[in-house]
């Protein structure tokens, strides 16, 4: 396992979803409409914007911030905060689906477009994943494609303002197309890699790739 040794694996929460993935709650099996509706199966609307993660809320003061980049690329970078400021920055409004059944729609995020690292990066032929590691030691995987997806942001601000720390600034993921948890918060290194490999909720339980409109919630194994 690539977990943190200090990650809170054994928390109530991470049980209790661990439970859900064995029991395959809050699956419906409803076939998904994709064109005409804008809520996924089995996902109810909210309006507020509740904080999940696994306890840790990692306060990283922008002075001592970093990001790594590496794995199976030519050109492996260490960004600072600047760095991240001063590349090419995108803005894109997209809805969130949680794998616990909320959905957000609307959020305006602001950022540095993966495929803008993507561009400076120079992948090695071999790579075909991606595995993000966060400061509270949260991993989740990804494959290439879904993290080059175009309207996927390394995100630093939510509605004109810098993303709160709950809700993973200064840096996190947003990849709306698959459920949040792949949207890792408090970014920390980006690593490249040739095979696949799952992270803190993929070994628990939950689907690899995890796309919400078809219902991909769980591994099923
Ligand atoms: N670093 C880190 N990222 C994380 C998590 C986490 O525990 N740690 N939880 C994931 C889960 S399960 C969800 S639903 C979303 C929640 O993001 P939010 O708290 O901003 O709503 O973050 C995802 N990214
Ligand atoms: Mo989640």
């Amino acid at each position: 396992m690539t977990d943190d040794p200090d990650t809170p694996a054994d928390s109530k929460l991470t049980r209790t979803k661990q439970a859900w993935a064995r029991s395959a709650k809050f699956l419906t099996g409803r076939i998904a409409r994709p064109d005409s509706e804008r809520l996924p199966p089995g996902q109810h609307l909210v309006k507020d914007w509740p904080v999940l993660d696994l306890g840790l809320q990692p306060e990283i003061a922008l002075e001592s911030w970093t990001l790594d980049v590496d794995g199976a690329v030519e050109n492996r970078l260490h960004w600072r905060w600047a760095d991240v400021l001063a590349q090419e920055q995108t803005q894109d409004v997209s809805d969130i689906h949680c794998v616990t059944t909320w959905s957000r729609y609307d959020n305006r995020w602001e950022g540095v477009s993966t495929r803008t690292l993507l561009d400076l990066v120079h992948l090695k032929p071999e790579c075909g994943f991606v595995v993000l590691h966060s400061y509270d030691g949260y991993t989740t995987n990804l494959t290439l494609e879904d993290f080059a997806s175009g309207d996927a942001i390394l995100a630093h601000r939510w509605e004109g303002s810098p993303i709160p720390t709950e809700h993973g600034g200064p840096l996190r993921l947003v990849l709306p197309k698959l459920y949040f948890w792949k949207s890792a918060k408090w970014l920390k290194r980006i690593e490249f890699t040739t095979a696949n490999r799952p992270g803190f909720w993929e070994v628990r339980g939950y689907h690899d790739r995890g796309d919400p409109w078809m219902e991909e919630r769980y591994s099923g194994d």
